[in-house]
């Protein structure tokens, strides 16, 4: 058994477009009505796929979830006297930040020695409260050899779950034991807390994890109100690195101790305020990065070029870069269209650590796969959608033809 960290990224799917539906994500409020362009998204996605592979990482992918949801259209009995938001709602493509499509426990951490994935029920927003059960589908083909991974259902919609977003690995090494950290929200706040601190406490149970592996941390409330919605907006991990900003917690000393008791070789890369104000990090979400360790051993911070054209942020760069840090490559990627809708590259990824041979190989990515993507994605993807077409039948048609192309193409008809 190898196991490696494969990245799964988000497919963007055809019916991409800018509703503005996430109360708390401010770029998904402030381009609300904007014209998107699907087909270029997805181009953009592939581009970062194919970028990491080319760094020597192994890569797979998630497909698009089936839109417009007919289930959620004649559950809801959306109409023309429905919201306009719930029509939306059943249109997004809210599936392709797949950091958010379950909490991922590698073979290491748990007490059965297999990989534990939970879908997470994203219960606080209607448009993507709809996704689990097909996340779960997907996640049941990829992962469905039973010697080497367990597939849960999603925790009871009672207590708010969002994934891996809010969650973090600490580890000498992919494949040795690691310190799983939960980052959860307090209610009150302007905005929704997502991640209900229940909801992380019963998935570490339900996987199996060692309660002396575990932490658990509340974010800042400060950082949700700034428009954090999530903690990988303030925060992202691998191995012994934690990169955060010094907002990112409740208590900021108190997170790192809390780690530090049960990851004792944690090293910390806290960016200052004054280097950085929280507003801009957020605003560039330099913290919705990749950090991958290179097949060389040094590791590499993939970040969204808005980063490259914010004067503060790429002086903070430059001067990480100039110190003798764990982080020795900053690699800018274009991801404007996901950025938009408040996704950046981390959130366009969910992280396994598996056997790559382990996986079904429908779902693994290699150059002529990414080629036979980026045909279908040419051919079938609309270039643009405005957002008051949602719900047109000829668009219904394009989106849903679209998606089972795709399918085909991968020989995965089965999720039609
Ligand atoms: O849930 N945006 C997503 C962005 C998710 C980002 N993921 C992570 N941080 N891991 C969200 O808010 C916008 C959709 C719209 O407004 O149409 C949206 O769902």
């Amino acid at each position: 058994m190898s196991l490696v960290e494969i990245n799964f990224d988000g497919i963007v799917g055809p019916s991409h477009n800018y509703a503005g539906l996430s109360l708390g994500n401010i770029a998904s409020a402030s381009h609300k009505g904007d014209l998107s362009y699907p087909r270029a998204a997805a181009r953009q996605g592939i581009a970062k796929m194919r970028s990491n592979m080319a760094l020597g990482l192994a890569q797979g992918f998630l497909l698009p979830l089936p839109r417009p949801n007919g289930d959620l259209i004649r559950g809801l009995a959306i109409d023309e006297t429905a919201p306009r938001q719930l029509l939306a709602a059943a249109w997004s493509a809210s599936s392709m930040w797949t950091a958010n499509a379950a909490t991922v426990s590698p073979a290491p951490d748990t007490a059965d020695g297999r990989c534990h994935l939970t879908p997470a029920n994203l219960v606080t927003m209607p448009h993507r409260a709809q996704e689990w059960q097909d996340t779960q589908a997907q996640l049941a083909i990829a992962f469905g050899d039973e010697e080497h991974f367990t597939i849960h259902d999603a925790v009871l919609p009672a207590f708010g779950d969002e994934g891996a977003a809010n969650h973090m690995r600490f580890c000498e090494g992919h494949g040795a034991q690691g310190v799983e950290v939960f980052v959860w929200g307090r209610q009150g706040g302007k905005f929704p807390a997502r991640q209900h601190e229940q909801a992380s406490r019963a998935i570490a149970r339900l996987h199996g994890l060692d309660p002396a592996k575990c932490v658990f941390i509340e974010q800042n409330p400060e950082a949700i109100e700034a428009g954090a919605f999530h903690n990988d907006v303030v925060s992202v991990a691998n191995e012994r690195v934690l990169f955060t900003h010094e907002r990112a917690f409740a208590d900021q000393q108190g997170a790192y101790e809390a780690i530090r008791e049960a990851f004792p070789a944690l090293e910390v890369v806290e960016v200052p305020e004054s280097a950085v104000s929280l507003e801009e990090a957020i605003r560039t979400y330099l913290f919705n990065a990749q950090l991958l360790t290179l097949p060389g051993g040094e590791m590499a911070l993939v970040v969204p070029s808005e980063c490259q054209e914010s004067a503060s942020v790429w002086a903070y760069c430059e001067s990480m870069l100039a110190s003798n840090g764990p982080i020795r490559k900053v690699i800018p990627v274009d991801v404007k269209q996901s950025m938009a809708n408040g996704g950046g590259p981390a959130c366009l990824r969910l992280r396994v650590v598996a056997d790559p041979t382990t996986v079904d190989q429908r779902f693994m990515l290699d150059e002529a796969k990414a080629d036979r993507i980026e045909a279908v994605v040419a051919q079938m993807w609309p270039e643009t959608i405005d957002p008051r077409d949602l719900g047109s039948e000829e668009l219904a048609v394009r989106v849903i033809e679209a998606r089972e192309a795709l399918l085909t193409v991968l020989s995965l008809d089965t999720l039609a």
